[in-house]
């Protein structure tokens, strides 16, 4: 089976990675949203943000979020990302794992407000954290283990037919941050009804 991915290995040289880490890490105002999850609330396992073109909205973990712009510092590394993949991102979504606890369930990134038909591009920096896919029919499972400088480009495709997950690592001791870009619709395109609904129960950005 073809694997609609590209995974680039060190595509972020060492010293840019350490450069970036700083400063997502100092700059970014990093949130820990809490999930009802049957009655019962839960702060996701990791920290989140959500950066993106003015209003451009995506729900994940339960709430809406607008995009509010960019900040004029992470432009260079937009820029970059959007021409290794030749893709026009307009939001991107960010994970911070503090240490190998934290962790992403089984998943896709397919809301109605991610445009499929462009690609999704995944820079990975810190610390090595195992990224599974699994096939939504087969169940075929590939195992990656995403390092610092690591860009995965996910072809336009690869969510409606495979799920993904970041498991725990009880050995990693340090910290991962990873950058999901992707190209969302319109505000306009989008039907009320579904703009801001998750498609399903496996779809929700997982806990
Ligand atoms: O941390 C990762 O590599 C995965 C992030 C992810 O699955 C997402 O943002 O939807």
């Amino acid at each position: 089976m073809t694997r609609p991915w590209h995974w680039h290995g060190s595509w972020l040289p060492e010293p840019d990675c350490r450069h970036w880490q700083t400063l997502l890490s100092e700059r970014l105002l990093w949130q820990q949203p809490v999930v009802r999850v049957y009655g019962r609330e839960h702060p996701v396992p990791r920290l989140t943000l959500y950066l993106a073109d003015p209003e451009l909205a995506y729900r994940y973990s339960g709430v809406v979020h607008r995009g509010e712009g960019w900040p004029d510092w992470f432009r260079p590394l937009l820029e970059r990302v959007r021409a290794a993949a030749d893709t026009p991102f307009n939001g991107c979504l960010l994970n911070l794992y503090r240490h190998g606890n934290d962790r992403m369930g089984w998943h896709a990134d397919d809301e109605p407000e991610i445009d499929a038909d462009q690609a999704i591009a995944s820079l990975s920096i810190g610390a090595s954290r195992t990224f599974q896919f699994r096939h939504r029919q087969t169940r075929e499972r590939h195992d990656l283990e995403l390092g610092d400088g690591d860009l995965l480009v996910m072809a336009p495709g690869c969510q409606q037919a495979w799920l993904h997950a970041v498991p725990v690592r009880k050995k990693v001791t340090t910290t991962r941050i990873n950058l999901t870009f992707r190209v969302f619709r319109p505000p306009a395109d989008l039907n009320p009804a579904t703009a801001t609904r998750s498609a399903g129960a496996t779809t929700a950005t997982a806990a």
